[in-house]
């Protein structure tokens, strides 16, 4: 199996891959002009999740949708066995 998840072999790689993606998810501004979300895995402009400190009345008015495939594999993430992983952009 040659993807990027093979690469991972030692717990040291393990635990850097999981730092990258914290730091990720810590820093991403994706939805600057918006408080309600910042993260957008696959760059389609629909967020992975809303804030949780977003209300409903904010999330009602904005024009900000939920992904239903956040790596945007053609795999919705309720059959997605890794729906953050893209396995096709490698
Ligand atoms: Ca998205
Ligand atoms: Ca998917």
């Amino acid at each position: 199996m040659d993807t990027t998840l093979a690469k991972i072999k030692t717990i040291k790689e393990k635990n850097e891959a999981i730092l990258q993606a914290s730091d990720y998810f810590v820093n991403a501004d994706v939805f600057s002009a918006s408080s309600i979300a910042s993260v957008d895995t696959d760059g389609d402009n629909k967020a992975d999740f809303y804030s949780v400190t977003a209300t409903q009345e904010e999330i009602s008015a904005s024009e900000i949708e939920l992904d239903d495939d956040i790596d945007g594999d053609g795999i919705l993430d309720t059959e997605d066995t890794l729906p953050y992983f893209n396995n096709t952009n490698n």
